[in-house]
Order: structure tokens, then sequence, then C-alpha cells
């Protein structure tokens, strides 16, 4: 069906450009954009394209392997689908696609606090695919701990607490759109909070605790059954404070550029953070990852994994979980290429050496 609508679909870019067009503009919107003037929204997809690849020849890379080891499991691939809210606005099928295509291609998924799919409904109708739960912690702390409880319940295998939200970033293209991410009773966390009717997506933002703090999650560390992984990291010194308080992994990232504007890219934060966790824990990045040789540098700069967030939406958006599936797919295949044109051969074999400053100039979009 998507080549009938919308021509072969090659890239992830195509598929940014048809899920456009198949797209409410509200939820486009919503889905596409960043905080303020969007600067830090551009600079994540720049940034990668200020890194040049260093390639290494005749080492022999007739066998390749993508597989890495995150939190001691060993996976087929870096590739973790990113948390996402309200996915069914993308598609009606919603968060229950994005696990079949998690599951079709053996990646991570992380279902969000704000997915319009509940954390049971979602492992029940799909038990094969590999889940986090991504945590926001909300004013009502009972809330969190039910949501938490389900997780471990349902067979998540991690926590994701995501730190960079104590307020919601203003993105002027939800102002003018007034869009409605969904009706309080399409996400049963805000229920199970006591929201009700129709909502912005700052309207369930206003949800989570601002107060959150570093003794909180050292004694959330400590009590979780799961290993915590903690997202919205851009410093080395957050990077420390994180480990220091029972982080088992960290996410550097800010956010798709959707919440505080001009804060630097995760491709710029990742080198010195990398270097101050050493292998103490496991460190993933994401933000603007759209090539497999944006993956193959993200791991040179020393993350186990990448997450990818908007490109699966629009593979969900143009064709459901065949579409999100084939997003996956395509980034895999050139992910193999990369891994065999750079002589790295191996994920795990990337290192500071396969990539430099390039002396282009990045061509933003
Ligand atoms: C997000 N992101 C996000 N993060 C999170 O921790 N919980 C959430 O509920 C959401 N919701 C959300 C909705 C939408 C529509 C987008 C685009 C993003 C951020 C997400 O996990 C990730 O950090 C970025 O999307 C990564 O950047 P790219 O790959 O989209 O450029
Ligand atoms: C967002 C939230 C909900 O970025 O994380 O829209």
């Amino acid at each position: 069906m998507a080549t009938e609508d919308h021509g072969v679909l090659i890239s992830l870019e195509d598929y940014e450009r048809a899920a456009e067009r198949s797209m409410d503009a509200g939820a486009h919107g919503y889905a596409y954009g960043g905080a303020g003037d969007e600067i830090t929204l551009r600079d994540n997809l720049a940034s990668w394209r200020r890194l040049a690849i260093r390639p290494r020849m005749l080492v022999g890379v007739g066998t390749r392997d993508w597989s890495v080891t995150l939190l001691g499991a060993r996976r087929p691939h870096p590739l973790i689908i990113a948390p996402m809210a309200f996915q069914r606005l993308a598609h009606r099928d919603g968060e229950l696609a994005t696990a079949e295509a998690a599951a079709a291609t053996g990646s991570v998924m992380c279902l969000s606090t704000l997915a319009t799919t509940g954390a049971a409904e979602l492992a029940q109708a799909v038990p094969n695919s590999s889940r986090w739960f991504q945590l926001y912690v909300f004013t009502d702390r009972g809330v969190s701990r039910e949501l938490v409880a389900q997780a471990v319940e349902h067979g998540y295998e991690a926590l994701v607490l995501t730190v960079d939200l104590p307020a919601f970033g203003v993105r002027e293209r939800d102002l003018r759109s007034r869009v409605r991410s969904a009706s309080a009773e399409m996400v049963a966390s805000a229920v199970a909070a006591g929201a009700s009717g129709a909502m912005s997506p700052a309207d369930f933002a206003a949800l989570i605790d601002p107060d959150l703090n570093w003794s909180d999650l050292e004694r959330f560390a400590a009590e979780s059954p799961l290993p915590v992984i903690v997202k919205g990291i851009l410093t080395p010194e957050d990077a420390e404070l994180a480990v220091e308080h029972g982080a088992r992994a960290i996410v550097v990232s800010n956010h798709g550029g959707r919440q505080l504007d001009t804060v630097l890219s995760g491709a710029d934060a990742l080198p010195p953070i990398a270097d101050a966790v050493g292998d103490r824990v496991d460190v993933f990045v994401d933000g603007g990852i759209r090539r497999g040789t944006d993956v193959l540098k993200a791991l040179a700069l020393g993350a186990r994994a990448v997450m990818i967030g908007r490109p699966v939406l629009w593979g969900l958006a143009v064709d459901g979980a065949a579409g999100a599936t084939r997003v996956l797919e395509i980034l895999l295949g050139e992910l193999d290429l990369a891994l065999a044109l750079s002589g790295a051969g191996s994920a795990e074999k990337l290192d500071h050496g396969f990539v430099c400053p390039a002396h282009w100039v990045a061509h933003g979009r």
C-alpha cells in the first residue's frame, strides 16, 4: 500500500515526507516540531553531519556483526525505539503496531507513560516484543508506583526515567494548531491521575512532578526491581550524578529538541559523557539519527546503542506496523553497509578512530 500511495520509499526522509501527507496537520506538527525557534531540533540532524567517517580498508568485512550488549543482555543490533507519547495520533493501531515492528526487527521498544495503549494490553497483544517502560513521575506518586508495578508484572525489562521534562517546552506549532493530543480517556495513566476530557500535550505534561530530584532517583533505583535508565542527560556532571545515584544506563538526549531550545545536541554532548562514565554504565544517545552512518558515528563516539524517535512514527503513519518495520529495516541495511565500507565490520569494534570533524558545510534541512 505504501508504494501505491507514496511512490517507492527508500530512505527515512522519504517516510518523513510521506507521513506529512498522511497525517492530520495538528498531529503532524506535534510529532515533527521542537521547542522555540527549533534551533536544537535542526542541530540534532546537522551535528551528525558535521562528523566525517575515517574508513579503514582491507580488513575483511565479509561477516558483519551488528550485535551489542545492553544492560548485560545480548541484542541483535543497537537500535532502540524511543518512547513517544500518543502514538494513536499517527496511526489507529498506535503503540501495538510499534510493538509489532519491534518484534519483527528484534528492536527494544520503550512504551511511554503517556501512551495511548496500556502497558498490560501491549504485553498481552505482542508478548514477543522486548520492551522497556518509560516513566514520567507524576505529582501523584501513587499512580507512578502503580505504573511501575504493572511494568514489572507484564515483562518490561527496564524503566526509562525521563528527567528533562519538569516543565513542558513551548512548541509554537502546537500553540498555533491548538492540537488536542488525545482525550484523557485514551491515556490510562492520565485517567489514573484523575484527568478527563480533551487535553493538549501540555495539559498531560502538567501531571508530571517538577520537583523530582537526585535523592528521588536514588530511592527509586534502590527500590526498583528493574534496572533504571536515566533519559535526558546532556553533561558529564549529571552523568556522574546519575551513576552515583543508581542509574544502570544513561540516555544522552535533548528530547528531540522539544524541551529547551538551544541546548546542545546528543552528538556534541556524547563524547565527554562517554569518557566520564567509562564502562560503569551503558550510554545511549538519541536525536536526529536518520542514517546508518549516524548510528555508526554514535557508536564510534561511545554510545552502546541509539534511540530512534520520529522516523518510527513516520513509518507508523504511512503504513502501520509494516511501515515502522520498514523504517527500522532501512536503517539496519544502511548500518550494515556502513560497517562494511568503514572497515569496522562489527558494531563493537567502533571507536573514536572512525570519526573526525568534517570540513564540509553541514547541510541541515
Ligand atoms: C517524544 N519523546 C518522548 N520522550 C519521553 O521520554 N517520553 C515521551 O513520552 C516522549 N514523547 C515524545 C513524543 C513525540 C511525538 C516525539 C517526537 C518525541 C522524545 C523521544 O523519546 C526522543 O528523545 C526523541 O524523539 C529523539 O529524537 P528523534 O529521533 O525524534 O530526532
Ligand atoms: C513530548 C512529551 C510528551 O515530547 O514527552 O511531547
